[in-house]
């Protein structure tokens, strides 16, 4: 019998993941295949959420799954997989939708965020996003979802329905628990270091993505902003120079107080020219990998193909204990 626990999240295909994305996320997905039986995916149902041009979408969901396996996702040892191939996702998102409450969904600072940013696009699935996830997790029976700090809200919320559908309808769902790392879990922006680092932000100078060339990623790292002090340790007040200490730290595996010791009388022109050196040579290889995955398009095509038949025979069978538990009517008697 198959003790480990299990262990799922996704990233939407919204653009290029940035070093956020793969500090906060990916690196730890990539650790926890070893220990766990996990799925990871491309929450493409999500991207729509935004609107989305579908030549973009398409090429970004193929992209994204050959970045997860350039990062070192391994197809024999995860699930790796593509959301929208999976119908059970949307159909126990309906359900989900009927055991939530409107105020809970209002509360949600994504949606609340994301509604700003969009305001000419506040559609009913941006409302709706935070129960697609709890579908996503809960479809899979997942102990542990690893995310970045900024998915901690939706983490609750999916507890909160997943413990509401077992009381309600008796014991269905996994009640799951975030997995969030001691650094890496927020990248804040290199241009305003006091928001999160996000691929869909209007100032690419305000991200790193995972395939920016070597000399972009140098001249971002330079015109990240720090403060008039010239000193590098990590204390309040310090967002722009802590953030790029915590990026250099999950690069090297060095800690603060290292770093400190390190960079003791020196400006933060060495310091920035350490951590664009520490972060070129982490991205290398996996540039590198993803360059020779993105052009063997029959090799990713069916590698999405394949994990995605196998995410839905787990699917499969969680959907229909739920619809079971509610009362659904099911003419073969099963
Ligand atoms: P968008 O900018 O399009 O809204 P995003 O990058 O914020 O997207 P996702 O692509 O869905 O969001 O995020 C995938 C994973 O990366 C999630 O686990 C998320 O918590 C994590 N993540 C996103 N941004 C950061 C960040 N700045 N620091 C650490 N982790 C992050
Ligand atoms: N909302 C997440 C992406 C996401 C996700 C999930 C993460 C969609 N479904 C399930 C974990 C588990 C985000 O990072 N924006």
């Amino acid at each position: 019998m198959d003790e480990r626990k299990r262990v799922l999240s996704l990233i939407q295909p919204s653009g290029v993941p940035t070093i956020g994305n793969y500090l906060g996320a990916f690196k730890n997905w990539r650790a926890m295949q070893e220990n766990y039986d996990c799925l990871f995916g491309a929450a493409d149902l999500h991207a729509i959420t935004v609107r989305t041009e579908p030549k973009t979408l398409r090429e970004n969901t193929r992209s994204i799954f050959a970045l997860l396996l350039a990062v070192g996702i391994d197809p024999e040892k995860s699930v790796v997989f593509v959301q929208s191939r999976v119908p059970e996702h949307a159909q126990l998102a309906w359900l989900l939708n009927c055991c939530t409450q409107f105020g809970e969904a209002a509360r949600m600072t994504q949606f609340k965020d994301k509604s700003a940013t969009h305001a000419d696009n506040i559609n009913v699935g941006l409302f709706a996003y935070p129960t697609l996830m709890a579908a996503d997790i809960l479809l899979y029976q997942a102990d542990y979802v690893p995310v970045g700090q900024d998915q901690k809200q939706h983490l609750e919320l999916t507890r909160t329905i997943a413990e509401r559908f077992n009381f309600s309808y008796g014991e269905t769902f996994t009640v799951p628990e975030p997995f969030i790392g001691k650094s890496g879990a927020r990248i804040m922006s290199l241009q305003e270091p006091s928001k999160k680092m996000s691929k869909s932000d209007l100032n690419t100078k305000a991200f790193i993505s995972m395939l920016d060339e070597p000399s972009v990623i140098t001249k971002k790292i330079k015109s990240a902003v720090t403060d008039s002090e010239a000193k590098v340790r990590f204390a309040p007040g310090k967002d722009g120079v802590n953030n790029l200490m915590d990026i250099y730290s999950c690069c090297t595996g060095k800690d603060y107080e290292a770093i400190e010791r390190e960079f003791d009388g020196h400006g933060y022109g060495d310091f920035k020219n350490a951590v664009a050196e520490a972060l070129v040579s982490e991205l290398g290889p996996v540039q590198g990998e993803y360059k020779r995955l993105i052009s063997d398009k029959a090799y990713i095509d069916s590698r999405a193909a394949e994990g995605s038949r196998t995410a839905e025979l787990f699917a499969r069978r969680t959907l229909a204990k739920a619809m079971r538990k509610m009362g659904f009517y099911d003419p073969d008697g099963r």
